[in-house]
């Protein structure tokens, strides 16, 4: 399916109100309440290799953070005899196995369910059930993967469902009939609440919120393994929306990525490994990962916008234009001393690993680096500029000195132990979030979740410190940026990259070009904290390695583009979110690149002769955003050779 439009009302301080929730269901009685369908039991009953499952939609009231929180009247499924549940009831068969399914529409249009059919056909059947009426259907599960049946009854496709039907979602899973790959596994289904329309009639996304499982954060579900303890995810997008998936502190490898039509189920060689995967909408995705260290650790979409806190529903219910006001302009937007909870909102999962025994910090010497978070100003407006400055070993503080944003590109060394004290010097609290890297918890930069052992991690208030211990085990392209208020912090300078090299290898900023990706105060993308350059040089005959990273609050479709007379050129991908490729997936490709909100990708790039190319930066594939002229000057060259054509 297409991407839609993300609206990211920042800088929008004060949209028109809310007209409340739509009325195109049946009036009458106190709706019956919605429950929250966790995903770990299937609905129906198997009887001689077919699945019956009595499926109803039916009006219902959903608290989502909260018994005691606000209700919300939305359509939800059920399975016949049991409570209105969202997401909606999961189906699930071994593939081959056929799914009988009846479904009663007791809402007061016309209700089309969609994916309640086999795969392997070019267009998928639709249900269409009127207003109080039964409709059934018989289908052979016939692929495996992870697919989902939905439900419209205002008569619109998937990227329009609103208020009314927008939580009308099922999972639909097909498992493999090899019984040795049915491993346990765990099923999130994303939706998106959007609590009604503006007075101009347009839809009030800016007050919606997303769910995990119905449940927005902080009340989405604690997960919790023991070390060691391989995980096993199948992610369903069932909202018209993009998300940039991350994961803290660990790589997951992703198995399977697909749609409710069809799943792409890799093979072993396929299977790509990650930090973040962006989720297009309508899509799914199937990961793995191994909880190799214990602690708490965070996985959420990074689309800034989809975890702002205080969502228009619930006990922490606030004016929309109230709430950006605070989100750029406060110093403090939130209850600080509750960061974790009140901080955040939406996509956001928690993860608690509980430790083996015998589990300890390394207590040896480390290589001491400072970290400074820096401002241009002592009084809190919207104006004031955040950046970073960096000192080796035990230089003094250096007040004063000139800031950096993006911050400085911090290089460490693969398997030397660390240590980098972060010293606030900024007025308002802050923190630092070691984006991609394998850290122990209680480092990783999330004040109130990030743990080991009893130890907290703290927020850094301002004039105080904290000394975070890290050891990189591999070499690649990283970043670092604050996790505290992050839409003001982050638009405003709190960002930089973290390279890791080999042991015992020297950083060469000219064979290593960084691209960084993020967002201004303007809310417009600018590239390593302004605009590009509008020309770099390059020489002939040598490799280079080309750094994308995207840390934007709200651009999750930017690519990049490396052209030769508008055509792209052949580069090599070597490295994803800083996991260098293997071998046998180091193909070289059309040098064109979408790089998602919270990804890394390294490209290998020779220019065998002298020339003229240029480096484009287009969003979504379409847009030309900017444009650097690549000059290759032949390799004894000390000056700008005369372009070729
Ligand atoms: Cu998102």
């Amino acid at each position: 399916m297409r991407h839609a439009v993300t609206i990211a009302p920042l800088l929008i301080l004060g949209t028109a109100a809310s007209s409340g929730a739509p009325t195109r269901w049946n009036a009458g009685a106190a709706p019956p309440p919605v429950a929250f369908n966790d995903n770990r039991v299937a609905a129906g009953l198997a009887r001689a290799g077919v699945l019956d499952v009595h499926l109803e939609v039916d009006a219902g009231e959903w608290h989502p953070y909260s018994k005691d929180s606000t209700g919300v009247r939305i359509l939800a499924f059920r399975e016949a005899g049991h409570p209105l549940e969202t997401p909606g009831p999961m189906l699930r068969v071994i593939a081959g196995g056929r799914i009988h399914a009846w479904v009663t529409n007791r809402a007061a249009t016309t209700l089309v369910v969609h994916g309640l059919t086999s795969r392997r056909r070019t267009v998928l059947d639709t249900l269409v059930v009127p207003s109080g009426a039964t409709r059934d259907v018989e289908f052979t599960a016939d692929a495996e993967g992870t697919y989902y049946y939905w439900g419209s009854t205002t008569g619109t496709g998937f990227e329009k469902r609103l208020y009314e039907d927008a939580q009308l979602n099922g999972a639909l899973i097909v498992d493999p009939t090899d019984a040795r790959r049915r491993a346990p596994d765990r099923v999130f289904v994303i939706q998106w609440y959007i609590p009604g329309h503006d007075s101009a009639g347009t839809p009030d996304r800016s007050n919606g919120f997303f769910t995990f499982n119905g449940r927005p954060w902080p009340n989405t579900e604690r997960l919790s393994y023991q070390q060691g303890d391989s995980i096993h995810w199948r992610i369903i997008n069932a909202t018209a929306d993009v998300h940039p998936l991350h994961l803290h502190g660990f790589f997951y490898q992703i198995r399977a990525r697909g749609d409710d039509q069809q799943d792409s189920v890799y093979w072993p060689a396929q299977r790509r490994m990650a930090v973040t995967e962006l989720l297009l909408d309508g899509t799914t995705m199937d990961l793995a990962w191994l909880a190799d260290r214990p602690g708490s650790w965070l996985f959420h979409c990074h689309l800034n916008w989809h975890v702002e806190p205080n969502p228009a529903v619930g006990a922490e219910m606030q004016s929309d234009s109230l709430r950006d006001h605070e989100l750029l302009a406060g110093p403090v937007i939130h209850d600080m001393t509750d960061h974790a909870r009140t901080g955040m909102g939406g996509l956001v999962l928690a993860i608690n690993i509980h430790p083996r025994t015998g589990w300890h910090d390394y207590a040896g010497p480390r290589r001491q680096l400072h970290l400074y978070i820096e401002s241009d100003s002592a009084s809190a407006d919207t104006l004031r500029r955040f950046g970073y400055v960096l000192t080796e070993g035990n230089a003094p503080e250096p007040h004063g000195a000139a800031m950096q944003w993006p911050g400085p590109t911090i290089v460490l060394h693969r398997n030397e132990p660390t240590s980098i004290t972060v010293v606030n010097h900024s007025p308002e609290p802050s923190q630092v979030h070691w984006h991609g890297l394998e850290i122990d918890s209680y480092y990783d930069g999330v004040a109130g979740v990030s743990s080991d052992a009893g130890k907290m991690e703290p927020m850094i208030m301002p004039n105080d410190s904290f000394v975070v211990h890290l050891t990189p085990p591999r070499a690649g392209s990283f970043m670092y940026h604050t996790h505290i208020n992050d839409i003001r912090q982050q638009s405003h300078g709190l960002y930089g990259a973290l390279v890791v090299v080999d042991s015992g290898q020297r950083w060469d900023p000219d064979a290593n070009r960084i691209y960084m990706l993020s967002t201004n105060a303007q809310d417009k993308p600018i590239v390593n904290g302004g605009d590009m350059p509008p020309v770099a040089t390059f020489q002939a005959g040598r490799p280079y390695r080309l750094r994308f990273m995207n840390i934007t609050l709200d651009s999750p479709e930017l690519e990049f583009r490396l052209v030769r007379d508008g055509a792209p050129v052949q580069w090599t991908h070597v490295a994803k979110d800083g996991f260098s490729l293997p071998a046998w997936q180091r193909e070289s490709s059309r040098a064109l690149q979408r790089v998602s909100i919270g990804e890394t990708y390294d490209m290998q790039v020779e220019f065998p002769k002298p020339g003229e190319l240029a480096l484009e930066l287009r969003r979504g594939n379409e847009t030309l955003i900017a444009r650097q002229a690549i000059r290759v000057v032949a390799a004894a060259a000390t000056s700008v050779a005369k372009p070729q054509e």
